[in-house]
């Protein structure tokens, strides 16, 4: 007999808590009802739903690992759940969640002055404000220590000048967190929408994460007070403590990708006949199926097992690397695996793989690329560091 979820090879769920099944089954049925039929359109189209960002809110869904201020205030474990869901269904759904929660939201909640909190936390948590993240520059991916953007103080002003690129969120933000060089290092500044100088260019013709907003924010000569700097964030640690927690987000959404995308082909393969058989019977199908639910579940073991570390809270930079490299590595071949099981329907937007699989692209290079985490865990296993010479 078959298993009654052949998702689940391991009966991982088995092992969460009743409030973790609760809230992981809270957010796929509001997605299945709400989100999942529209994503093909949306791809389709390079649109992202804003009006569905209250309802996101409203689910609790929004710096939802966050104390305070409006926020939910859940366990890391039910937060990576929660992306595991939202990235079954899209990669630039569980992208908007993470850079509102974990960069954006995340940015203000650590590094923030309590007025700044009492802003900005509540309206964003809601769903009634988006955020943005801004530390990649068109010159400076991999490496933001050497970003040109500069924040000079005039007075008791500060002005800032640059350019970020590949901003998520960036064109319908209304707010950035901008990282900028100054005198006594990097800073962060919360840059308003509608600020004079302050301009936004959507990014076109994306072949990945289209259903999700990516821009380039431009600020010449943008004035700010000091007190829209983050007055606690000093130096490179900064923008990287909040890279930790939306890593954290995605090597549990990575699963969420590759779990879907095998759902699909493992229906396909009961239900497509040729040579008089499921091909799902032909031995060489079910080796791709087996390998990639090795790998789904093994992936979903390891964010399961990170996740306990960081409620715990011991959870080490490098332990995210290894969460992000193995589980972005591992989702994007299942969904390209589980793509050839569809034959020629599986390039259309009806099956959802090759659309997992063009998103994980970015996956792979956003937030550290793959080669990033790599080196990142070759440094702690050898003491070396491949960054500097
Ligand atoms: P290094 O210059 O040695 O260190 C600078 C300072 O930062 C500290 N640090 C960390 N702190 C917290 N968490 C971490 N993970 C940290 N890593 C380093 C470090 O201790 C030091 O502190 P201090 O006080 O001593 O000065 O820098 P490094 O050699 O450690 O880092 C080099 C490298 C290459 C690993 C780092 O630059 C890096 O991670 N580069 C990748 C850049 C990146 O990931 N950008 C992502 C942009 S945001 C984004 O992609 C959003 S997509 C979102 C979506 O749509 O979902
Ligand atoms: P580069 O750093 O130029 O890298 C190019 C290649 O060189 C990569 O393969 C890289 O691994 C390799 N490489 C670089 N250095 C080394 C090295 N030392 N050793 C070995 N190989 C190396 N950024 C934000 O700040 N906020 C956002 O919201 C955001 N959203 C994004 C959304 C999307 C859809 C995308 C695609 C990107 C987004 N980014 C965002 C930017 C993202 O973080 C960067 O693209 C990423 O950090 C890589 O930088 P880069 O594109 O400049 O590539």
């Amino acid at each position: 007999t078959p298993l009654t979820d052949p998702l689940d090879l391991l009966d991982l769920r088995s092992s969460l808590s009743d409030t973790e099944r609760d809230i992981q089954s809270t957010v796929a049925g509001f997605l299945a009802d709400r989100v999942r039929p529209s994503v093909p359109e949306w791809f389709d189209s390079g649109t992202f739903p804003r009006e569905l960002v209250p309802e996101l809110g409203k689910l609790g869904l929004l710096g939802m690992h966050l104390q305070g201020y409006g926020c939910a205030g859940t366990s890391a474990v039910e937060y990576g759940l929660a992306c595991m869901e939202l990235e079954a269904v899209d990669s630039g759904l569980r992208s908007f969640v993470s850079v509102q929660g974990s960069l954006s939201m995340f940015s203000v909640w650590r590094f923030g002055s309590e007025e700044q909190k009492q802003e900005w936390l509540p309206r964003l948590a809601a769903g009634q404000a988006i955020g943005c993240f801004g530390l990649t520059e068109p010159d400076h991916g991999s490496d933001p220590a050497h970003m040109r953007t500069r924040a000079v103080r005039d007075g008791g002003d500060w002005i800032l000048n640059g350019t970020k690129m590949w901003i998520t969120n960036g064109g319908i933000a209304d707010v950035a967190t901008v990282w900028a060089q100054t005198d006594s290092g990097i800073r962060g500044f919360l840059v308003p929408r509608g600020t004079p100088g302050f301009t936004t260019r959507d990014i076109k013709n994306k072949l990945s994460l289209r259903a999700s907003v990516t821009s380039e924010l431009i600020l010449d000569d943008v004035r700010l007070p000091d007190s829209a700097r983050l007055p606690l964030a000093e130096g490179l640690r900064g923008p990287l403590s909040c890279l930790n927690e939306a890593r954290y987000g995605i090597l549990f959404g990575a699963v969420g990708a590759a779990r879907d995308s095998l759902q699909a082909a493992l229906e396909y393969a009961t239900t497509r006949i040729q040579f008089g058989r499921p091909i799902g019977a032909f031995q060489l199908t079910q080796q791709k199926l087996t390998d990639r639910a090795l790998s789904v579940n093994t992936s979903a073991l390891l964010a399961l097992h990170l996740g306990r570390l960081k409620d715990a809270g011991t959870l080490r930079p490098e332990q995210i690397s290894v969460g992000k490299l193995n589980n972005v590595r591992e989702a994007i071949a299942t969904a390209r695996e589980c793509r050839t099981i569809l034959g020629g329907s599986g390039i259309t937007t009806e099956y959802s793989p090759l659309r997992h699989s063009a998103n994980l692209e970015s996956v792979l290079t956003y937030e550290g690329t793959s080669e990033i985490h790599l080196l990142t865990v070759g440094r702690k296993l050898t003491g070396l560091s491949a960054f500097t010479g």
